[in-house]
């Protein structure tokens, strides 16, 4: 079985910030699945058009190519059904689809002006004009603006955490006892802000904080060892 994540890289090549890519990195954990991670840069696209379309992550498996992570998650799960399921029984997965959503939509929201400077700061020399053009035209003002509504952002972060938080209140992971997909779909942002950014979006009573460190600590480590492009990962 040959297995390779192609995985957005910053310009220190180790550093794998993309919140899609970790969900599929999770995954691939989960499923007990080694595959080459190849490191790749906004502006690489040629190298993906294999592909059919220019995003990570990308996941190619003995030669048939899968993009979206989400795609990716239930490519991983009908492909390996010997191995630790990603979804559960009963309604697992239509509860991680859910949860997907949810996390692309409104956790995502107020991250993205937190953590998009912090991003170009950290991208390829390569990558720079093209990520600028492409999020400034996104936000509709210069990425050196977005850090002045950080409070406000941190604010509607936790704000928009409350579905989980309440869930985490009562059990350890959002699928129950364990991990499972329904956690790496959320677990994701979490690491694109830890590789990239020093801001504090949790306070160590949340019970999202303390659910975050399992996963943190999940896989022997993988995402707490993962490299980060700060001196201090985000809290
Ligand atoms: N829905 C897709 C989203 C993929 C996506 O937006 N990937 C970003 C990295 S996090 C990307 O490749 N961006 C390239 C670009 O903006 O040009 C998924 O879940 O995989």
């Amino acid at each position: 079985m040959s297995l390779t994540l192609y995985e957005l890289a910053g310009a220190d090549a180790a550093v794998r910030f993309s919140p899609h890519c970790w969900k599929a990195r999770m995954a691939l954990a989960h499923k007990g699945l080694d595959a080459e991670c190849r490191p790749f840069r906004f502006t690489d696209k040629a190298e993906i058009a294999f592909s059919g379309q220019g995003l990570v992550p990308v996941l190619v498996e003995d030669g048939t190519a899968i993009s979206d992570s989400w795609r990716i998650a239930l490519h991983l799960e009908a492909r390996h059904p010997e191995r630790p399921s990603l979804f559960g029984d009963g309604q697992g997965r239509a509860l991680a689809r859910f949860v997907n959503a949810y996390a692309d939509s409104a956790v995502v929201a107020p991250l993205r002006p937190l953590l998009t400077l912090d991003i170009f700061l950290r991208v390829h020399e390569k990558d720079r004009a093209y990520f600028r053009a492409s999020r400034e035209a996104r936000f509709g003002r210069p990425l050196e603006e977005l850090n002045s509504d950080t409070a406000r952002n941190v604010a509607d972060f936790r704000a928009a955490l409350t579905p989980a938080r309440t869930l985490l209140g009562d059990q350890p992971f959002l699928a129950g006892q364990a991990p499972a997909y329904t956690d790496y779909a959320l677990f994701g942002l979490f690491m694109w802000a830890r590789c990239i950014s020093e801001v504090r979006l949790l306070e160590e009573d949340d019970p999202v904080f303390g659910w975050r460190e399992r996963l943190l600590d999940a896989f022997g480590g993988l995402a707490r060892n993962a490299p980060i492009g700060v001196a201090d990962a985000a809290a």
